[in-house]
């Protein structure tokens, strides 16, 4: 498929996929086609066999400064209506394998909801997070208020909510926002250890337990215990779980054919 704002690798490394948005004069803001772009290529690597965890990084200046204000400035309610972009966004939430977001720069308004939509963040030390709709007289409108207090608790996620206000890297590490923060120039290569990591596991079980994970944040505590232990059950269904567990007995490394 040919892109015009990102740039897809779906064999960056075996098991590995990568997303680059690529809009660097505009720091890679999420103009309707890009998010339209990216969405395709999820759906994409979602059904690609040879994929088992996805990476969505910007450049070194911006992971993404946000939604398109020059885009959306013009816009009335109704058009925001009839564009539904949620149908865009709700899709990268609903991509089964593991997506890493590696942020280096500006992760503001729709770029900090973006990054905070997959489901680890590794950054680099210049990374900084933010929810700045406020200074444009708007409000977070891609999962923000959710996502960011359901990470970093209410007292923070107000604070840069009503203000505006950027946290660096070591804050958002310090909050439970990221997973870990490393020299910029190895934040790539952090993020694809990571992946490698995963992708050595049963593509089967990953699955299972993301969405259950994503089910503990996204619900109640008894509605996600009971998610979790269907998923659990089914896990119980792959010959992946056959061989995880008879590998160990036989005290040797599992072989996972994701089956
Ligand atoms: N949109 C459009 N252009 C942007 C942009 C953005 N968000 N951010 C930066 N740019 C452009 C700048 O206009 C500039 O372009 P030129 O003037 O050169 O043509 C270029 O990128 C470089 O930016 P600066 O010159 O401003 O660079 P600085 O280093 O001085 O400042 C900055 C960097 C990141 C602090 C600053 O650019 C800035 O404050 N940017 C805006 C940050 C922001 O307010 N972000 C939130 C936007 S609202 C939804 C989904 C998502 C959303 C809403 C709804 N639905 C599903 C319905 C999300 C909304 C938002 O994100």
């Amino acid at each position: 498929m040919n892109y015009e704002f990102i740039i897809v690798e779906p064999q960056f490394q075996t098991y590995v996929a990568l997303i680059r948005l690529n809009r660097p004069k505009e720091l890679n803001a999420l103009n309707l086609q890009l998010m339209l772009e990216l969405k395709n290529a999820l759906v994409s690597l979602d059904e690609n066999e040879n994929v088992r965890c996805i990476i969505i990084t910007g450049n070194e200046q911006a992971f993404a400064a946000g939604a398109d204000i020059k885009q959306m400035e013009s816009k009335s309610a109704i058009d925001l209506l009839k564009i539904d972009q949620f149908e865009t966004w709700d899709q990268i939430r609903k991509t089964k394998k593991p997506i890493i977001a590696a942020v280096c720069g500006f992760a503001l308004g729709g770029g900090c909801e973006l990054a905070m939509t997959c489901d680890m963040i590794v950054a680099g030390e210049s990374a900084k997070f933010g929810q700045p709709e406020i200074k444009i007289g708007v409000m977070p409108g891609a999962g923000g208020t959710q996502r960011l207090t359901r990470a970093i608790g209410k007292a923070l996620a107000m604070e840069m909510v009503l203000t505006g206000k950027f946290i660096s890297a070591y804050e958002a590490l310090k909050s439970g926002l990221i997973n870990r923060v490393v020299p910029d120039d190895v934040y790539l290569d952090e993020a694809l250890k990571l992946a490698n990591e995963i992708s050595q596991m049963s593509p089967v079980s990953v699955r299972l337990a993301k969405e259950s994970v994503l089910r503990a944040f996204e619900s109640g505590l008894q509605e996600g215990l009971y998610f979790e232990r269907k998923n659990f059950y089914m896990c119980f269904a792959s010959e992946d779980q056959k061989e995880g567990m008879k590998a160990f007995v036989e005290k040797r490394k599992p072989d996972f054919k994701g089956k």
